[in-house]
Formats: structure tokens, C-alpha cells, sequence
């Protein structure tokens, strides 16, 4: 049924003449990874709401202003990935060139379970994914990680779930550190100091400008007998990154519920935003929404502070949980995921303006990204654009131009191709919810 409705929809698009990369319609999903360069809100992986594995890499233009309930999504074609991968974790390098794609239940084209590679690599002036070799320690795959970067090159990926039966997705939790130094392309398990962590995953991860990471949230096991049980957000794990130290805080401020799969971003002036997620009633396992939805937390004080900002209520979307939150300029895009209380996947877009912490429906692109100006007084760094612009945005506007006959033709051709995609369509496994309920113990 949904074949027929696609199809529809690209021979529209094509014989319109709007070209079938801009036409693009992503399927909905969750635990998908998104990034930022140039301008672009890059969205890729993560457990869809159809039964076909996805490979796609699309992006949002944030060069444009756009509103929330119309969004244009353009795919990169050449972008496809290697691998299906969701509850994995991406970081991209410091020159805003290459994202590092680590983690997850990874299934390859034949799909197979494959931890073969746990690193893939997008190279985004060339569109190209490749398998780094990488050196250093022997690393294990994890899932429901989230990796930051320091300012040398060196991802830090702290404990995570490892799933050893893969019929049943039972597994373990971790508390190591695993580093991989992109400079030199190798893995290392770091021996740490101070207070260990217990056995965590499913947090959210920030790194502040000096250098002590901050992890929030998720689900824990506080000793070798324990269920999973989910992280007090007062209890802040801090690691280090100078001294490989973790310590821990106990914020203060308003309380905050409990909650995993949900995300978070750290604003130019050290508030750390976190949105959505769930978590679970004690009395009857039952899951729920969290409360508040969305809370600042105030890195600027010691020891850090929670608070709800007055105007982040009104307009406020519904409960999410397993999307993304990426910050541009003065706004938190908030991408996918699924709604707790329908159950439903969401496409939706939501905007947060981190200036006035107001839900917006507008996205307006930074003032002097968009405007050329010949004076001086300019602000400096933030008007240059990263030189690395690869551009299917300017091939298809180009595209725009070609004719009926070439656009049929491609429609054709197009078709041909999706049509064996179809045939040869296989239905995946369900997701594995294991997370869900804190008070299993798998
Ligand atoms: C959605 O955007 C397109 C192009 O940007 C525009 O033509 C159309 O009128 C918009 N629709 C609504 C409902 O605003
Ligand atoms: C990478 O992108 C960010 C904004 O997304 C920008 O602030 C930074 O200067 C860029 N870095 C380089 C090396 O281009
Ligand atoms: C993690 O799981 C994989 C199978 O998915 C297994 O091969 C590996 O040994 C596990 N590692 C650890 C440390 O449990
Ligand atoms: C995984 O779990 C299933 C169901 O409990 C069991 O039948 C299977 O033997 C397990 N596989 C391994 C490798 O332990
Ligand atoms: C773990 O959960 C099970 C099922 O809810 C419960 O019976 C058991 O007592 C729990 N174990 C601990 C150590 O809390
Ligand atoms: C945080 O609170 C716990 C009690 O919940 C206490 O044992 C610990 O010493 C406190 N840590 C700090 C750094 O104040
Ligand atoms: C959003 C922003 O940075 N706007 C600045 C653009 O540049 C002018 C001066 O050229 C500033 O006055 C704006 O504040």
C-alpha cells in the first residue's frame, strides 16, 4: 500500500518538474543520529517506522528560513550508508569535515548482525563513507552510548549497553572509558581516577569548555544483583577529560524526574537544555511521560542548578522521547522521535529559541550568515562559512532546468530501481525495547 502512494508521489514530483531530491519524504523513526555542518542538519540511522532496513543521509537547509509544519527534507544520494545502525552514537572532527559513526545495533546489507567495523566514517566534502583502520586497544561494540569530542580530536564514549545474545537483546552494562584519538586513528581504554560510576547507559553527554564532561540521566545498575534502575538527575557524573578524573555533583534546584532517551544541548552560555524522554512510575512499571519536559541546567554555578525557564511551557510539544536535539544559532531543532502518548512516530519539527526560551514555530537562519556585507564591523569568525561546501543544494537548482523527456527518463529508471527494492524487501526483527523497563534485568 505504500509502494503505490510513493510511486505516486515521485512521478508527481518528477513530472512537475520539482526535482525528486528535493521531493524527498523520510520515513519517521527513532535512535537516529543528527549533526550540523554547513548549514545543514544532517539526519542519518535510527529504528524507522517501516519495515525496510534505511540507509538514507538527508538533511535539513538551515541557510533558509522555514516553518515547522512545512519542511522541505533533501536527500544526498551518494551519502547512503554502509551500514543499519540505531541506538548508535556520531561525532563529528573538529574541522567539520568527517563524521565518526560508532555504535549501535549494526546490521549490514545482508542483514546480518555485523560488528565487523564499529566505526564508519563520512567523509562530507566527498559524500563518501569508508571503514577507518584503526589501531590501539580492541574495543567492544556498544549501544546507547553518546560520544563528545574535546578540542584535540579524542571522542570519548563512556560505558553503554553491550548486547551478547542478539535473539533477545540481553546484554550488559558498562562504565568504562573508551577514547579514540581521530589524530591517529586509535581506540584506548583509559585507566580513570576519583569516583567510578556504576554500570550506566542511556544518558545524554555535554562537554564544557573546560574539558569536564557532564553526563545526565539514564539507566544505571548499582551493584552485580541490581535491576536497572534510572539515574537520579541530581547525581551529575563529571569526567575530566585533563586529568581522565570523574567526580560527582549533586545539582540543585527544581526536581526533575527521571528519565532516559532523552536529549540534551549546551548553549553558548553554559546552560545544558534537556528535552523529553520517559520513565516509569515505581508503583507499576507502568512507562510515562516526564515532568518537567524540558529543564535548563545552569553549569555557570557551583554546584550546578536545575531550573525551568517561565516561557518554555507555553507551546510546548507533546512528550517525545528517542529523537534528537541539535542547537543552531539561536535554536534547539528538535528532530523525529516518537510521542509517548500516542505511541506514534513523529516528523515533526520543533523549535526552541534558547534567547527568549520560547517554542517557535519560525526558524530564522543567523542575520549575518545570510547577508554579504563589504564593512569591517562585522562579527568575525561566525560569518565565514566552513569552506568544505559540497553542494547538491546549487546541482539542483541546476536540475531544475532539465527537461521533461530526461526527468520521465530518470523517472523510469527510478522506478525500475525502487520497484526491485520492494520485491526484494524484507521485514526486520522488532526493536529491541529492553531499556524500557528499568526493572528488568537482562
Ligand atoms: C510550504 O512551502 C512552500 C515552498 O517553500 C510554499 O510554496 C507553500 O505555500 C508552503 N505551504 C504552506 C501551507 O505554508
Ligand atoms: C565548525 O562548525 C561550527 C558551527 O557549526 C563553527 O562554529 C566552527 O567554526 C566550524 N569549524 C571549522 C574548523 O570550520
Ligand atoms: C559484546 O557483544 C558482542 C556480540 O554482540 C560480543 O562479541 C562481545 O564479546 C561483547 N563484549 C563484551 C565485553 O561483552
Ligand atoms: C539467546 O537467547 C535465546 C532465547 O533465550 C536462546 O535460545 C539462545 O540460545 C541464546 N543465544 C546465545 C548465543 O546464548
Ligand atoms: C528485580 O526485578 C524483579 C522483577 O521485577 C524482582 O522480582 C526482583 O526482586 C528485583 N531484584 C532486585 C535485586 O531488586
Ligand atoms: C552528594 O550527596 C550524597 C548523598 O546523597 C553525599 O553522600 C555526597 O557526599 C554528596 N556529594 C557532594 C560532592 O557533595
Ligand atoms: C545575529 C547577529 O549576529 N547580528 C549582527 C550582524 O552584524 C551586525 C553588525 O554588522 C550586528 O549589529 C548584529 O548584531
Amino acid at each position: 500500500m505504500y509502494l503505490p502512494f510513493k510511486l505516486f508521489k515521485f512521478i508527481f514530483c518528477t513530472l512537475l518538474l520539482i526535482n525528486s531530491i528535493l521531493c524527498y519524504d523520510p520515513p519517521k523513526r527513532k535512535f537516529h543520529n543528527s549533526l550540523i555542518i554547513d548549514d545543514r542538519l544532517l539526519i542519518f540511522s535510527g529504528w524507522t517506522n517501516i519495515d525496510d532496513y534505511t540507509y538514507e543521509l538527508f538533511y535539513l537547509d538551515l541557510s533558509k528560513s522555514f516553518d515547522n509544519y512545512n519542511l522541505t527534507w533533501t536527500l544526498i544520494p551518494e551519502g547512503n550508508l554502509p551500514i543499519y545502525t540505531y541506538r548508535s552514537t556520531a561525532v563529528l572532527s573538529l574541522d567539520n569535515s568527517t563524521i565518526y559513526l560508532y555504535g549501535g545495533f549494526m546490521t549490514n546489507k545482508n542483514l546480518a548482525y555485523d560488528y565487523s567495523n564499529l566505526v564508519y566514517t563520512y567523509d562530507y566534502p566527498t559524500s563518501t563513507w569508508s571503514t577507518p583502520n584503526l589501531g590501539g586497544d580492541i574495543v567492544p561494540p556498544r549501544q546507547n552510548i553518546k560520544g563528545v569530542m574535546d578540542n584535540s580530536g579524542t571522542i570519548y564514549i563512556f560505558g553503554g549497553y553491550n548486547a551478547t545474545n542478539l535473539t533477545t537483546s540481553s546484554g550488559h552494562l558498562y562504565n568504562d572509558m573508551n577514547i579514540l584519538k581521530t589524530v591517529s586513528n586509535t581506540w584506548k581504554t583509559l585507566t580513570t581516577s576519583g569516583n567510578l560510576p556504576f554500570l550506566c547507559a542511556e544518558y545524554t553527554a555535554n562537554i564544557l569548555p573546560n574539558g569536564n564532561i557532564v553526563y545526565i540521566g539514564g539507566i544505571e545498575k548499582v551493584s552485580a544483583d541490581a535491576n536497572f534502575s534510572s539515574v537520579d538527575m541530581n547525581k551529575i557524573k563529571l569526567f575530566d577529560t585533563n586529568k581522565l578524573e570523574w567526580s560527582q555533583m549533586n545539582a540543585t534546584g527544581i526536581e526533575i524526574v527521571p528519565r532516559w532517551y532523552f536529549s540534551s544541548v549546551l548553549t553558548p552560555d553554559g546552560y545544558i537544555i534537556i528535552l523529553g524522554g520517559r520513565t516509569y512510575s515505581a508503583t507499576n512499571d507502568d512507562l510515562k511521560s516526564v515532568s518537567p519536559k524540558l529543564a535548563t541546567l545552569d553549569t555557570n554555578k557551583n554546584p550546578f542548578e536545575w531550573s525551568i525557564p517561565s516561557n518554555s511551557v507555553v507551546n510546548a510539544p507533546p512528550s517525545i522521547y528517542g529523537h534528537t536535539a541539535n542547537l543552531y544559532g539561536d535554536y534547539m531543532i528538535v528532530t523525529f522521535g516518537v510521542e509517548l502518548d500516542t505511541e506514534l512516530y513523529t516528523s515533526q519539527v520543533y523549535l526552541y529559541n534558547i534567547k527568549n526560551n520560547k517554542w517557535v514555530t519560525t526558524f530564522s537562519p543567523p542575520d549575518n550568515k545570510t547577508t554579504t556585507t563589504t564593512t569591517s564591523s562585522t562579527a568575525p569568525s561566525t560569518t565565514t562559512k566552513p569552506t568544505i561546501t559540497t553542494s547538491p543544494t546549487k546541482k539542483s537548482s541546476k536540475s531544475l532546468a532539465i527537461g521533461l523527456g530526461a526527468a520521465i527518463g530518470v523517472a523510469f529508471l527510478i522506478s525500475c530501481i525502487f520497484i526491485t527494492t520492494f520485491i526484494v524487501r524484507r521485514t526486520r526483527e522488532p526493536a529491541p525495547e529492553i531499556f524500557e523497563t528499568p526493572g528488568s534485568n537482562q
